[in-house]
């Protein structure tokens, strides 16, 4: 296979990056648009493979979609708009359509067939299946519904109370929107705080949540309202550059318009732990989602503990924070984070490994891994495991290493962060 190479001499960093519009917000956006009545108009959409995918699934049911750039509009007509899909849905390699889809599906009068790529197919639906099958979903699949390939056959849910066993937004996100189809209240609990898009969105078009004692509860009472949506920019893309400021000696880096929704953050205060010198200014609130831009300044780091609660909320932030470790005084531990094991690839694996090739000293753990830093990167062979934060992490990781850094693809980007290497490329000096 012929790889890529990535060699930097001496850069450093400065400038202003616009990085593109959050990934989880896109993907809700049109779905939320898709089931509602009216047009919404979303601005900042992520141009990126996985909301393409999102797209593609609501036009297949017969949901007018139009897209320039980053700008969508989306004429719902509602659930009842929605109708059977003419063949089998690919979601390619997203994991978040094909978990919110399987708990819309799931409620909608008709059959469908999902499937995805090689990596979509190794990751776990029981997550998804079990709740919603105690809704009365019928779910159909390999491993009895637990991959990819899965056919649903929608029809009446009943709402239940269900307390996340894992901290996922995707598995709270698929029991909430088949609850906005379920006879009843439905009403889900999570001990940790996992990214809380579907609850500020479906708010924002009208639907009955709340956050309640027992949870957070919908009912299916009401039809959703299209609503104008102006998606921030993705702090999991802007951790890249933020990142790189933080990694590369006289860096200076702002990032415009990123989202700072509070369960997102957890890579800000990691930072700030390590002793990074970020700024915030700007703030703003926008469809309930918060705003700002992010200034990052070179100093020295040191290592720190991740764990608990903030897992969550800074999960696909853990490869390019592992990175930044390798270069922190001291040691650096990470644990409770064994949902990377889940998530396009084993995440835990590919980071220590890649790691490891370019020099560092990594040890993987169960739930996470232990760094000691620093140590000179060398350079050398690297796999994005087809994974776009890995692959992205390998491309910043070059900008320290001695040696040039070399991967067998960077196509992978293309899911979130499709103009990664122009917006690198500006602010490199
Ligand atoms: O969509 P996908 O493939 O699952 O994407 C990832 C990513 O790195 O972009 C995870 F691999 O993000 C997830 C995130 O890890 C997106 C997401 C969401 O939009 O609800 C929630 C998180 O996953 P989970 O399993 O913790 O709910």
């Amino acid at each position: 296979m012929s790889h890529v190479q990535f060699e930097y001499t001496s850069p450093r960093l400065e400038g202003e990056v616009m990085v593109p519009g959050d990934k989880s917000i896109s993907h809700r956006s049109i779905i939320f648009g898709s089931i509602s009545h009216g047009t919404t108009k979303v601005t900042n959409f992520l141009d990126g493979e996985d909301c393409l995918r999102t797209i593609a699934a609501f036009r297949k049911m017969g949901v007018r979609i139009e897209k320039e750039g980053s700008t969508v509009l989306v004429h719902g007509n509602g659930l009842e708009g929605l109708k059977k899909p003419g063949e089998a849905i690919d979601f390619g390699n997203s994991g978040t359509t094909t978990r919110l889809m399987l708990g819309l599906l799931s409620g909608l009068p008709f059959e469908t067939t999902i499937f995805g790529d090689a990596s979509l197919t190794k990751r776990p639906m029981n997550r998804v299946v079990d709740p919603l099958r105690k809704m009365g979903a019928s779910i159909y699949g390999e491993a009895d519904g637990n991959f990819l390939p899965i056919t649903i056959h929608g029809g009446a849910l009943q709402g239940i109370t269900y307390r996340l066993p894992v901290k996922s937004a995707q598995v709270k996100s698929a029991v909430l929107l088949a609850g906005l189809l379920a006879e009843g209240e439905t009403v889900v609990q999570e001990e940790t705080e996992t990214r809380n898009h579907t609850e500020v969105m479906l708010q924002a078009f009208g639907a009955d949540l709340k956050q309640t004692e027992k949870g957070i509860a919908v009912t299916s009472k009401g039809n959703l309202t299209a609503c104008d949506v102006e998606v921030p920019g993705d702090i999991s893309s802007a951790a890249f550059f933020l990142i790189a400021g933080a990694l590369v000696p006289g860096s200076k880096v702002t990032l415009k318009n990123v989202g700072l929704n509070h369960s997102r953050t957890g890579v800000l205060d990691v930072l700030k732990q390590m002793g990074a010198s970020i700024t915030v200014a700007n703030e703003r609130t926008t469809g309930g989602e918060k705003i700002g831009d992010l200034t990052i300044q070179y100093t020295a780091l040191k290592g720190t503990t991740i764990e608990g609660n903030v897992i969550p909320r800074l999960i696909d932030e853990i490869p390019i924070l592992a990175l930044l470790a390798t270069q922190a005084d001291g040691k650096t531990v990470i644990k409770d984070a064994e949902e990377l094991k889940v998530k396009e690839t084993d995440r835990i694996e590919a980071v220590c490994k890649n790691l490891q090739a370019l020099g560092a000293d990594v040890t993987a753990t169960e739930d996470g891994m232990v760094i000691n830093g620093p140590s000179r990167l060398t350079g050398g062979t690297i796999s994005s495991y087809m994974d776009h934060r890995i692959a992205m992490m390998g491309a910043i990781a070059a900008l320290i290493t001695e040696a040039p850094v070399k991967m067998d693809e960077k196509d992978s980007i293309n899911i979130s962060y499709p103009t990664f290497f122009d917006d690198l490329e500006a602010i490199l000096q």
